[in-house]
């Protein structure tokens, strides 16, 4: 856009000065050539070869982001989808109407093989670095196309860990495939009326056995995303001939089953309404009823939660790929905004406090980068067989800890973001607030920052311990080699001590139990996420061609509290009072209605 100079000749009225307001628009640059930290990340790890070639697909691609992508994510935005339940006549047609540009984006996602990448393999463990740096650069642009992607990683990853079985060999091949006429996305339809959470209590869908061997589904499915998907994955209770079924997570197992049928006809699916949301505005999330929908079996009777779980790895990977992405692309605006934006006589640039504004933004987006690529490449490293035990462990751990930590961040860092540009950032025709609000979601779908604390908890105590032995050590490796490096040797006393204090803590818990540990589980994930990120980006710094900046990032990333549940555990937070303390605090009412709660 050409720059705006608002000179008005004096001559005009001074009315049209007043209402003349004019600010330059920050610009959307190459996502990849803007990114010097996502440039040296990629040259530093991947193998020169792959590293040459990635490189050159990235910069092409980072010009399609901006070029095209990101206008068909804004059309997205401002033509949210529609239901038409019933034609002109009366006749019911449940029909979910988007606008071209979300269709089009379903093509280029296949053109650019955002799913099909990660499963070609060309770059063996690497292709899941290589696919997931494509979303990344293309994430805060695609309209929310990344949900759908999410979802269809998801399916691909359970068909593949099954073995791609027989009624699944089609539908794998559609999710993965660069042949935009062929590629198919796929749900994820987990939430029902009685919550999202406690999947293994409030899932009430059954599931009636055919003499074909396959499946008919009756029950609502309260949040659906997506819902105009090919196919989705989904859980329910097999009943019995008796008519009875097993309650709680042994009785559900998990169903394929395809959407639509050849003519577009929906599968035993009523669509009852598209929800109103804060944000997410492109996705269509629908209520549906299932009344008689044909499904397969594909997990084991009764282990349906533990088989849908390879989906919630990739699915929480694909948040953790959009909260960094959502951060980043803010920084970038603001930045370039920072360039242009003039207030007491000087661009926003040269005020020292702005820019400290946006070098702690800046910290928080690069710890959490790291700590994305770091499942990337441990999930690159299972999917080729190449992952030791402790890489698992490790997986199995920062998956939902990135999840998590990185939703956080993006909520608090999007939040400063908007503030960068003034009250233009509350602007809602500026696009600015919709990152903000899509941030949101991300502490919230595919689980909440409490449920994935005690998912952390889960993958401890389901280990015996082995997987907290794996942070312990993987910790330790990184921080030996940053320790030969001066220049940061105080940061790694840093983060040595918050291990210390860490041990000290798991310790005096142990003998609290699981139990015990609950009220600890947000700030010992916290702290678990604040140490890895520390020891990660020193890591970074300590590599031979590191910057200035890098090594400025580790330092101000370890500035910060690392052991936040040593801290609360002083002030008393986790002691036998602490539950009905908070109890007490947050129902501080009335004496007459207390004794009514
Ligand atoms: O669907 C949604 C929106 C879709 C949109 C996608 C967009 C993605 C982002 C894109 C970016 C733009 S939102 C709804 C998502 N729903 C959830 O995330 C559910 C949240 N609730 C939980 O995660 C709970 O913790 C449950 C459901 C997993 C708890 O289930 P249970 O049955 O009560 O828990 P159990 O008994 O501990 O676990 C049952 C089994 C165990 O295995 P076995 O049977 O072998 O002992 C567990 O070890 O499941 C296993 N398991 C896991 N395994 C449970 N969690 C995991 C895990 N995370 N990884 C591996």
């Amino acid at each position: 856009m050409a720059a705006c100079t608002a000179q008005h000749p004096r001559a005009l009225f001074a009315k049209t000065e007043t209402v003349v307001f004019c600010q330059e628009q920050p610009r959307i640059g190459n996502p990849y050539l803007e990114d010097a930290f996502l440039q040296g990340y990629l040259k530093s790890y991947l193998p020169s070869k792959v590293f040459t070639e990635v490189s050159v697909d990235l910069e092409r691609f980072g010009a399609r982001v901006k070029d095209e992508i990101d206008s068909l994510g804004r059309e997205c935005e401002l033509t949210p989808p529609k239901l038409q339940q019933f034609d002109a006549w009366g006749q019911r047609l449940d029909q979910i109407i988007t606008c071209p540009a979300w269709k089009r984006m379903k093509e280029i996602s296949a053109e650019e093989g955002l799913i099909a990448e990660a499963y070609e393999r060309k770059y063996s463990s690497w292709s899941r670095v290589y696919q997931i740096a494509k979303l990344y650069l293309c994430a805060p642009s695609a309209g929310l196309f990344t949900c759908p992607l999410a979802m269809t990683d998801g399916a691909a990853k359970v068909i593949e860990s099954l073995g791609i079985p027989r009624p699944l060999e089609e539908a794998y091949s559609r999710l993965t495939s660069r042949d935009a006429r062929k590629f198919w996305t796929s749900g994820q339809w987990m939430t029902e009326r009685r919550g999202g959470s406690d999947v293994a209590n409030g899932t009430e869908t059954v599931a009636r056995k055919l003499p074909d061997g396959t499946y008919s589904l009756h029950g609502l499915k309260w949040f659906t995303s997506a819902t105009d998907s090919d196919m989705t994955l989904t859980l329910a209770r097999i009943m019995t001939a008796e008519g009875q079924v097993e309650q709680g997570s042994r009785g559900l197992s998990l169903f394929y089953l395809q959407v639509r049928d050849e003519n577009g006809k929906l599968n035993g699916i009523e669509i009852q309404r598209l929800k109103e949301k804060l944000g997410t505005k492109p996705v269509p999330t629908a209520e549906l009823a299932l009344d008689g929908a044909r499904a397969h079996r594909i997990s084991t009777e009764g282990q349906g939660v533990a088989s849908i779980a390879n989906m919630l790895t990739i699915t929480r990977v694909h948040n953790v790929v959009s909260a960094v992405a959502y951060m980043k692309r803010m920084i970038q605006m603001a930045r370039d905004y920072a360039t242009k934006r003039k207030a007491f006589g000087k661009a926003l640039k040269e005020h020292p406090l702005h820019m400290q504004t946006l070098a702690r933004m800046e910290v928080q987006a690069r710890g959490a980068f790291l700590l994305l690529m770091e499942i990337a490449r441990l999930l690159g490293l299972e999917e080729t067989s190449m992952a030791t035990t402790q890489d698992l462990h490790m997986l199995r751990l920062l998956t939902p800890l990135a999840k998590l930590y990185t939703a956080k961040q993006a909520v608090a860092v999007t939040s400063e973001g908007l503030e960068c540009f003034g009250g233009q950032g509350y602007m809602e025709d500026t696009g600015l607030p919709a990152v903000f609000r899509d941030a949101q979601v991300m502490t919230i779908w595919e689980g909440t920052t409490n449920i994935l604390s005690l998912d952390v908890l889960r993958s401890l105590v389901k280990s015996q311990g082995k997987v907290l032995d794996a942070f312990l050590s993987s910790a330790q490796a990184k921080l030996e080699v940053a320790s030969s490096f001066s220049e940061l040797e105080p940061e790694v006393q840093m983060a040595q001590n918050a291990l210390h204090k860490l041990g000290q803590f798991i310790q005096k818990m142990s003998s609290k139990g699981e139990a015990g540990m609950q009220l600890a589980a947000r700030d010992f994930a916290y702290t678990l996420a604040r140490i890895y990120g520390g020891v990660l980006l020193l890591e970074h710094a300590a590599r031979p061609n590191a910057s200035a900046a890098d090594i400025f990032t580790a330092h101000r990333w370890c500035h910060q509290d690392l052991c936040p549940v040593d801290q609360e555990d002083k002030a008393g937070s986790y002691g036998t009072q602490a539950a009905s303390l908070n109890t007490s605090l947050v129902y501080d009412v009335n004496p007459i209605l207390k004794g009514k709660l």
